[in-house]
């Protein structure tokens, strides 16, 4: 091959393992694939998020058991949030999620207020003791599983209204949030592992 110098494949060598990096991190930071939207809410489906919604607390609780504040303040990937901003998330992210399905539950198809994650993430609140972030998620996931136990398959189908994504029923959101809870509890099991803390 004319003009391919050992520069040529120093550079094509350098982009492979850029390439490489990059998915390994896409793998790092979506252990349990991407959420997908495409499918059908049976009522099976259903109970099986609403045990996710009742079991985060106690998973949550079991995948940081033990970890001291250095592993806490250990990314979960390059460039990822810490254990203890992932916790903060789940706290941050969960509570919006339970007062829009109360609002969703008490008004007719309410847009919902976005908020930046990323930014909330970087707050002072953020870098406090996971113990007061796992009070919250304890207190609303109970109060939240109740919600959702008392819930009719009407209301199932009642929607609320994203800015950006559009209408959402409240039975395919819960599928949202059986994927949000078991991805952030992904993040943290998975780096123990590959730590073997
Ligand atoms: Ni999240």
């Amino acid at each position: 091959m004319r003009g391919f110098s050992i520069c040529n494949l120093r550079l094509v060598f350098n982009l492979k393992s850029q390439i490489l990096t990059i998915i390994m991190n896409e793998d790092l930071r979506f252990p349990i694939g991407k959420f997908d939207a495409d499918f059908e809410v049976t009522a099976e489906l259903r109970n099986t998020f609403v045990q996710t919604i009742s079991d985060l607390p106690v998973k949550l609780a079991t995948a940081i058991e033990g970890l001291n504040d250095e592993q806490l303040d250990t990314e979960y990937r390059p460039d990822g949030w810490t254990v203890r901003q992932v916790v903060h998330h789940i706290a941050d992210s969960h509570l919006n999620s339970y007062c829009r399905y109360k609002l969703a539950l008490t008004e007719e198809v309410p847009t919902i207020r976005p908020y930046f994650e990323d930014r909330w993430a970087e707050l002072s609140d953020s870098k406090m003791p996971v113990e007061v972030s796992m009070k919250i998620i304890d207190g609303i996931h109970s109060r939240w599983a109740n919600l959702l136990n008392s819930m009719s398959d009407v209301d199932f189908k009642r929607k609320l209204k994203h800015p950006e994504s559009g209408e959402w029923t409240l039975e395919k959101m819960l599928g949202l949030y059986d994927w949000h809870s078991k991805h952030h509890t992904a993040h943290i099991t998975d780096l123990r592992e590959r730590k073997s803390w």
